[in-house]
């Protein structure tokens, strides 16, 4: 009996010494210990020994299955303990290494455009509107003081979708609804698409952006205007900017001025962008004629306001020097993923 138990001892302590895993440390356990294992298998054989000898010979196999519980335990500990160190090298992360590098998107320069615009007159106490871009005769044209027959409402300039309803020439459209809506003193931008029928090429579009911005209260003045565009075209050109009103004409402004801002490529002294002239042409302006106060449900005895519209394309082509419109309107990634905030 001692024999067969000192073999047993002495292959126990050989496999031990060859595993070096938990999977096969349990199965060899099993092989020992579980119900049908070799020392299992001992203790149920005690039934067929003489009964005299019965009691010492199951101490002493009683004795071999503690010595192989302790032995498989400290086995377990070292190989959990070798095991939660293979794991952490495994999974041991260098800090110092560069980061893999994301792919991420870009804001359109439209998008940048207008969200520059919205920041600054936000900052200035505007508000923003956004208007149907499907719009009706009447806040389209008649309200903004375009009679019947005047040439911007002709078919050719205008997508009409039926007798009444059309896409949107200007945003002044919801300029017209943001007054209905609100008292004055009133301070709105209106950003958003308008359309025209015009054939894409380098300098046209059918469908573009615009910004318009409108300020309604007793006693706002050119001088009002002038004043918000110069903030303006500080903090979209550069606190250098200088602007310069020029006369002009809008149905719905009177007096009306077209703007210009000081060549952001030259300073002034004329270069190609500006055609040598040191100046560039941003935005079209005015104060609101008292017809289409009138027509938003004011008395422009009392109200009076002023308004301005921003080509946003003409902004970002200014801004970073695009030379083609229809670059805009492709989404060729190689142009967009260079506006990089
Ligand atoms: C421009 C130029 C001048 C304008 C006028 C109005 C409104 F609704 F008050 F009549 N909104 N925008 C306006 C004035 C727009 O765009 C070149």
């Amino acid at each position: 009996m001692e024999t067969k138990i000192n073999l047993l001892k002495e292959k126990l302590n050989q496999e031990l010494k060859n595993i070096n895993d938990s999977k096969s440390l349990y199965s060899l356990q099993s092989s020992y210990l579980g119900k049908t294992g070799e020392i299992s298998l001992m203790m149920r054989e005690l039934g067929k020994v003489d009964k005299e000898e019965r009691p010492k010979l199951g101490q002493i196999i009683n004795q071999l299955k503690e010595w192989a519980i302790s032995k498989f335990f400290n086995a377990s500990q070292t190989i959990k303990l070798n095991e939660l160190l293979s794991r952490y090298k495994n999974e041991e992360i260098d800090v110092t290494l560069p980061a893999k590098s994301q792919k991420y998107g870009s804001l359109h320069p439209i998008t940048l455009v207008t969200n520059e615009l919205l920041d600054i007159f936000t900052g200035l106490g505007f508000y923003v509107y956004e208007g149907p871009e499907i719009e009706n005769d009447y806040y389209c044209f008649t309200a903004l003081n375009l009679p019947k027959d005047h040439p911007a409402r002709d078919m050719q300039d205008t997508f009409y979708l039926s007798e009444d309803l059309l896409l949107r020439v200007q945003t002044s459209a919801g300029q017209i609804r943001a007054m209905e809506q609100n008292k004055p003193p009133l301070k709105v931008v209106v950003p958003g698409r308008v359309y025209r029928i015009d054939d894409l090429d380098s300098t046209h579009s059918p469908m573009f952006h615009q910004m318009e911005g409108l300020v309604i209260d007793k006693h706002v003045t050119l001088c009002d205007l002038k004043g918000v565009l110069e903030i303006l075209a500080k903090k979209m050109f550069g606190e250098e900017s200088k602007t310069r009103l020029r006369p002009s004409f809008f149905p719905f402004t009177e007096p009306s001025v077209e703007v210009d801002v000081t060549c952001c490529g030259c300073g002034g002294k004329g270069c190609k962008i500006c055609k040598n002239t040191g100046w560039i042409e941003v935005l079209g302006a005015g104060m609101v004629h008292p017809n289409v106060i009138k027509n938003a449900g004011l008395d422009p005895e009392i109200y009076s306001g002023f308004a301005f519209g921003v080509g946003l394309e003409r902004i970002a082509i200014l801004k970073y020097g695009i030379k083609d419109l229809k670059w805009l309107y492709e989404n060729d990634v190689r142009f967009l993923s260079q506006f990089k905030i």
